[in-house]
């Protein structure tokens, strides 16, 4: 089996024109709505500000590979983990057994890096992600529509994961509590009823939900070779038939020797909720992503935690909603 960079792509070495790369971004940039002080509307969705030249720079320098493994996801709907999972999965062979496993010492956002943020693009330089070994992971919460062309143009994989609206909205909306002062640019009010407003009407990190899960639930009907679509709740239901069915996906499967191993539960429990966030480096690190803690990524790691905040009437609201977004494509949360 290939395997994996286990450390963050090198230093840069593909410069771009400064200031023609810097006027462009700032032109961009500058032409977008803003809201809360933190959220740019770009290419029809809410997209961090601090994150818009990162966006640019991957639109228009990432060059996919056939082999590449892309993890897509709306923020809260358990990237972490599906970071976590990939990344053993894929590296089974090298590590599983190792006393010394990446996942042990290393935060999965620096195991399986954003393409949007600044670790690929810094300054005014593009990472040379071709140093990377086979099969890359890279993960986005680009919505299908905004991913690079050559992504969608190649035959690379993506991985898409969802949560259902209620659980995203709260797991969203602690996160914000948490580490919000360190993506706004100025202060924004953050009660859970004005939060909820602006969930509702399109306006969180990276949504609106509804468009962005459609974005790639549509794609995954006509390409199933392509996108995987994968549900939080599913994954929590029955981890082991949808982990095969991931390996299958990526053309990865477990072989009889390996399920007979319990390789399939190693990979499970490495990646549990238990597991990494009783780690030291996930305890008291801070990730890549923003210098935001590595502890801030594991909270609950329930279904339904979304009873404990929402009254009956914000149930109604989104539950609504979502019944208007999806009925007519069959997607059920
Ligand atoms: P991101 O999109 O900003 O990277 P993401 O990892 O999707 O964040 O969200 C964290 C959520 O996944 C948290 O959910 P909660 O707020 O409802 O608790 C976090 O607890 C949960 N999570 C993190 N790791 C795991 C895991 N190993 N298993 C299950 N859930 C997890």
């Amino acid at each position: 089996m290939a395997t994996h960079q286990p450390v963050p792509p090198p230093p840069t070495s593909e410069s771009l024109e400064e200031d023609e790369l810097n006027q462009e971004v700032r032109d961009v940039i500058s032409s977008l709505p803003t809201v809360e002080g933190w959220l740019s509307h770009y290419q029809g969705f809410w997209i961090p500000t601090k994150c818009m030249h990162g966006v640019l720079a991957t639109q228009k320098h990432l060059q996919a590979h056939e082999t590449d493994i892309l993890l897509a996801t709306i923020p809260k709907a358990g990237t972490t983990w599906l970071k976590a999972i990939l990344f053993a999965l894929v590296n089974r062979v090298r590590y599983l057994d190792s006393q010394q496993h990446p996942l042990l010492a290393n935060n999965p956002h620096t195991l399986l890096p954003f393409l949007e943020t600044k670790l690929f693009y810094k300054k005014n330089e593009v990472s040379d992600l071709t140093l990377l070994t086979s099969p890359r992971l890279f993960a986005t919460h680009l919505s299908y529509s905004s991913l690079p062309t050559s992504v969608k143009n190649s035959t690379c994989k993506i991985v898409y994961v969802c949560r259902n609206p209620k659980d995203t909205f709260v797991s969203q909306w602690h996160f914000q509590n948490k580490v919000g002062a360190l993506m706004v640019t100025k202060p924004v009010s953050n009660s859970l009823e004005q939060s909820f407003n602006n969930f509702c009407r399109g306006m969180s990190v990276y949504g609106p939900f509804w468009d962005h899960v459609l974005s790639y639930w549509i794609e995954s009907l006509e390409k199933p070779e392509k996108v995987f679509f994968l549900k939080y709740e599913e994954m929590k239901e029955q981890p082991i038939i949808h982990l095969k069915r991931l390996a299958e996906f990526l053309g990865c499967s477990f072989s009889p020797e390996e399920e007979e191993k319990g390789r399939v539960n190693d990979i499970l429990k490495l990646c549990s909720f238990d597991n990494l966030s009783n780690l030291e480096i996930n305890k008291k690190g801070k990730s890549s992503v923003f210098g935001i803690e590595n502890a801030s990524y594991f909270r609950k790691g329930e279904v339904g935690d979304w009873k404990n905040y929402l009254t009956a009437q914000m149930v109604e609201r989104l539950d609504c909603i979502t019944e208007e977004k999806f009925h007519t494509v069959g997607l059920k949360f």
